[in-house]
């Protein structure tokens, strides 16, 4: 209970206050954070519009923040593509049509990344499903090939907002496969989630 000496304080009642403050800290969660737009993640998409039903996460495709420490920690199997946020379970739903982007195996690639909030940054590291991986079921760790294809260390320092990197994408990848991004924040024990549908040819 908020005694009558803060509401005197505020020279206003408490219900009346709580309409002021809660925006603030909702815009403050909103806006933090960032996504993979090339490879488009599936984040992006469904803030495209590109997939339809994926609830929340299209208004806020920056926030898919989960545990670090990928692949030892990190989120949990099958709730890999949201990082555990039940919200966001869509972003795990293999049945949903996830545009995929054609790439070429093997060859050089630039990935972007669109940052609302630049954090300290430890590395930015990518996976991909190994062959022969089952696309009907949820993404996990068995489904993947656990060594990163690419890491790119940052060392704590802060990224620009539109990230770019450019490394070699797997070899020896044909047709759909999914490309698990991952950025360490150095500074907080969270990390961000980006799962991309490909088609490498
Ligand atoms: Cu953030």
């Amino acid at each position: 209970m908020l005694g009558k000496r803060i509401r005197r304080a505020f020279g206003i009642g408490v219900l009346g206050l709580a309409p002021l403050i809660l925006p603030v800290a909702f815009a403050g969660v909103a806006n933090a954070h960032g996504y993979t737009n090339n490879p488009p993640s599936r984040s992006y998409h469904c803030k495209l519009g590109n997939v339809s039903n994926c609830g929340p996460i299209q208004w806020e495709p920056q926030s898919v923040e989960g545990p670090k420490g990928f692949p030892s920690r990190g989120p949990n199997d099958g709730q890999l593509c949201a990082a555990n946020h039940r919200a966001f379970a869509p972003l795990d739903d293999q049945s949903k049509a996830w545009p995929k982007t054609t790439l070429t195996s093997g060859q050089q690639f630039e990935f972007v990344w669109t940052l609302t909030a630049a954090h300290a940054t430890s590395k930015f590291h990518y996976y991909v499903t190994k062959n022969g991986w089952n696309p009907n079921q949820p993404l996990t760790r068995s489904q993947l090939e656990l060594e990163p294809f690419l890491t790119v260390p940052f060392n704590g320092q802060r990224p620009p907002f539109t990230v770019r990197h450019t490394g070699t994408l797997p070899a020896g990848k044909t047709g759909h496969h999914m490309i698990y991004a991952v950025w360490d924040v150095a500074d907080t024990t969270n990390a961000f989630y980006s799962c991309s549908d490909i088609n490498f040819r």
